[in-house]
């Protein structure tokens, strides 16, 4: 296996995220990856590289996300400290919104403030931006894309072990802590590399909106996803079974909410109900978002899956018998988050 590591990730990190009318201290914190680096130097299932300086990277941005979205991202932080130096002290955070209700505000009319601009972008209070974010972003996505050029070369697996996750990322929109789609970005990677068919499985414990979002009218992408019922789970406003796609796409996407609560029989049996719909699609390659915060010891997240059962995720995942590209996402549990990847990933290649 081979495994592309984000040297810049560190770059990124948020000091708060608005919570229940509070500021808390952030979950998505660089010691996550710290860890499961430390749990791959113990157990070294892959080798663990970094993406090429001269990947065609900018073009596979553009292929998943606006182009005005990416020239926001990349001038977000000088627009911000140019609104004030002392923001030079604080990462930006939206606090107003364009709320889509009919005749209430208009989209048309682009806001030259920043901090409205941000909310234009941004669908929640919970994903601060600060100086490093685009660079470790941007490097997170060389790996999936490096990942995803493996893949084409006849890898049987990738892993791109990045932070800021990206699950969350839509074509022109942040949030969930993510910026950039990497798993979209590998996803239509392997279809411009040649493939036809590609399907994405999303095991983050939320569900994957940006990347359903992306790929919602299409039907070259199988997007499936299996999260905690947005009823009660984040990101509340997508994620429910009755979301199948539209136009081309209709049918082309498979949600499966679980209660708060699901242990891991109950998850296994929906992965079981997922890789069937992977299988009846017939991709040529897989794309894993692959989120650790279904571990009972999230401390955002309600299932209980426990460390061990993610050896069994990774050897279902590799029954596919598919050249596999699995992105880093979502897992708050950081001291137990590196046990958890590297199972997955030992149970991969094992299987
Ligand atoms: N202020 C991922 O696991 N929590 N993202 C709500 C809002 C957001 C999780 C807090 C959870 C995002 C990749
Ligand atoms: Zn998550």
């Amino acid at each position: 296996m081979k495994i592309f590591l984000n040297s810049r990730h560190a770059q990124h990190a948020g000091r708060q995220e608005m919570f229940r009318g509070r500021m808390v201290d952030c979950h998505e914190v660089p010691a996550r990856l710290q860890h499961v680096l430390d749990e791959l130097a113990r157990r070294p299932v892959g080798t663990v590289l970094t993406p090429a300086p001269d990947l065609p990277l900018d073009a596979a941005l553009r292929r998943v996300h606006s182009a005005e979205y990416l020239d926001f991202l990349s001038c977000a932080w000088n627009e911000w400290v140019a609104m004030d130096t002392a923001n030079a002290e604080r990462d930006a955070l939206p606090s107003v919104w364009p709320l889509a209700q009919p005749h209430a505000f208009r989209t048309d009319a682009p806001p030259q403030n920043f901090a409205a601009r941000l909310g234009q972008y941004a669908f929640d209070s919970g994903t601060p931006l600060m100086a490093g974010s685009w660079t470790a972003a941007r490097e997170g996505a060389a790996c999936a894309l490096a990942a995803a050029q493996a893949a084409l070369a006849g890898e049987r697996c990738a892993f791109a072990l990045t932070r800021p996750p990206g699950h969350h990322a839509g074509p022109a929109f942040m949030g969930g802590y993510c910026f950039l789609n990497n798993g979209a970005i590998a996803a239509q990677a392997l279809r411009d590399g040649g493939l036809a068919r590609v399907a994405v499985l999303d095991i983050d414990y939320h569900h994957g909106n940006g990347t359903q979002t992306i790929f919602y009218e299409r039907d070259d992408v199988l997007t499936v996803s299996i999260h905690g019922d947005p009823r009660t789970e984040y990101p509340f406003f997508l994620g429910h079974a009755d979301e199948r796609g539209a136009d081309a796409g209709e049918g082309f996407n498979l949600n499966l909410p679980l209660p708060r609560g699901t242990g891991i029989q109950a998850w296994l049996g929906t992965l079981q109900r997922a890789l069937q719909a992977v299988s009846d699609f017939a991709p040529q390659a897989l794309v894993v978002p692959m989120g650790l915060d279904t571990f009972e010891g999230d401390p955002i997240s309600g299932f209980t899956l426990r460390s061990a059962d993610y050896l069994q995720v990774g050897r279902a995942l590799a029954s596919l018998g598919l050249p596999t590209v699995i992105t880093m996402e979502g897992g708050y549990a950081v001291a137990e988050v590196g046990v958890n990847a590297v199972n997955v990933l030992e149970g991969f290649v094992t299987a």
